[in-house]
């Protein structure tokens, strides 16, 4: 570690043992569609002035929906803009405290790890390193490269023979999506230790890499300070911190969905891979792009299984069909292990313009050519916050899923 990693890394474990964990007594979420020109702009310009507010997306384009926090003292405020405007909202939320204190019922009971809590990077790291040591032959790990404040950024792969098709997972490149590095250690735990033909088919015959924590810092500053933390934890101003690592990558940067205000949670950074995270990732991605064949981001909430491209009107890749084919049968899959209800389809035209977003940039860059999205549960009753007791669940159908894509991919020549 450089000296100046070592200083920070002191200042942030002080300042995590000093900092009060923000509270969110009776902030109330709400769901808004935005429709009209009108409605983004005041939007806009609440989020650049939010003295209270949290955004949960960042109001970039008409025919969204987003979700907005609102603290008690914006409570009249909040009626009276939605009024004026004839805004739409549905309250998902009446104390987001509440759903945060239920989030994790298991937390003091602690047996090591498992799939009934939510953990810190440090004991994710901490249970790759005892699989390696106990799957020597077939788990490796690789230190790609430091965070900003000097924790190692780690990825694992899992591989019973020479040339199999390879599968990339990265996780939890924001923040406060926790469901997402949980699932992914719960995938691998399953790729290991199941017996199950179709997961054992799974494992030995494709290679699998993972990173389960793209952005440690900001999982520690959810932990310590901020559960709705996004970003990353490096300075992006004098007055705010991060950058949206999913905005931060070089191809079609700032074109269209990431903002270029640094206090917003979807600014870009200053230039593309600004960020120790996200150009580490790219660079380990360069060493193992020409072995991979299927590449997915996990991310939470909504139920949606997304597609490239994301950019401001970006083209149609030119397998298409098939991608939405593949993803077809995934959420099918999913829909049937739990009853889990996912939507499908084209990021931009589903949810919302983003660029310098992994998905485009493994796509465009390094024409990886099965590249998705997943956003995990819910739809919004929990949010970001989901109870550690979805973690299997969620998983299970993640891993149906994966085993419907697989089977697709593969009828279709991808594998
Ligand atoms: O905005 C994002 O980065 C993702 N949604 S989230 O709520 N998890 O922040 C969606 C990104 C999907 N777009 C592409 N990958 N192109
Ligand atoms: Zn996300």
């Amino acid at each position: 570690m450089r000296p100046t990693h070592v200083f920070l890394l002191i200042v942030a474990v002080l300042s995590a043992v000093t900092a009060e964990q923000a509270r969110f007594d009776n902030y109330r979420v709400y769901e808004l569609h935005i429709e009209s020109a009108e409605q983004l702009e005041i939007l806009q310009y609440l989020e650049e002035h939010p003295d209270g507010y949290i955004f949960w997306e960042s109001p970039v384009q008409t025919n969204m929906d987003l979700n907005l926090v609102v603290p008690p003292h914006k409570y009249s405020d909040f009626e009276e803009f939605t009024t004026k405007l004839n805004l739409q909202n549905r309250l998902m939320i009446k104390n987001f405290q509440e759903v945060i204190d239920n989030e994790r019922p298991n937390k003091n009971k602690r047996n090591g790890f498992g799939w009934d809590d939510y953990y810190s990077t440090a004991e994710i790291h901490a249970w790759l390193d005892e699989m390696v040591g106990q799957y020597p032959s077939i788990l490796s790990s690789t230190i790609y490269g430091q965070s900003f404040e000097g924790r190692d950024l780690k990825a694992v792969k899992l591989s019973h023979k020479d040339g199999n098709p390879g599968i990339f997972i990265e996780a939890h490149i924001h923040a406060r999506e926790w469901i997402s590095s949980a699932t992914a250690t719960w995938l691998l735990n399953a790729l290991l230790t199941s017996t199950d033909a179709a997961v054992v088919d799974l494992a030995q015959n494709y290679d699998w890499y993972f990173i389960m924590v793209a952005n440690p810092d900001g999982l520690e500053f959810t932990r310590s300070n901020n559960r709705m933390w996004r970003k990353t934890r490096q300075p992006s101003g004098i007055l705010c911190v991060g950058t949206d690592g999913n905005r931060n990558f070089d191809y079609f940067w700032r074109n269209g969905g990431a903002s270029t205000n640094a206090c917003s949670d979807t600014f870009s950074g200053p230039t593309p891979f600004s960020e120790p995270e996200t150009a580490a990732m790219s660079q380990y991605y360069a060493t193992i792009a020409d072995k991979i064949n299927v590449q997915f981001s996990f991310h939470s909430f909504g139920q949606y299984l997304l597609t490239p491209f994301g950019f401001n009107n970006s083209p149609t890749p030119s397998n298409n069909v098939d991608l939405q084919q593949i993803a077809a049968k995934t959420v099918e899959a999913i829909r049937a292990t739990h009853g889990t209800v996912y939507t499908f389809g084209n990021s931009a035209q589903l949810l919302y313009v983003t660029s310098g977003s992994t998905n485009d940039y493994f796509m465009g860059v390094h024409g990886t050519k099965l590249s998705y999205t997943f956003e995990f549960r819910d739809t919004g009753t929990h949010g970001f916050a989901l109870p550690a007791t979805q973690i299997v669940p969620n998983a299970q159908e993640t891993l149906n899923g994966l085993i419907a894509f697989v089977a697709e991919a593969k009828a279709l020549g991808y594998m």
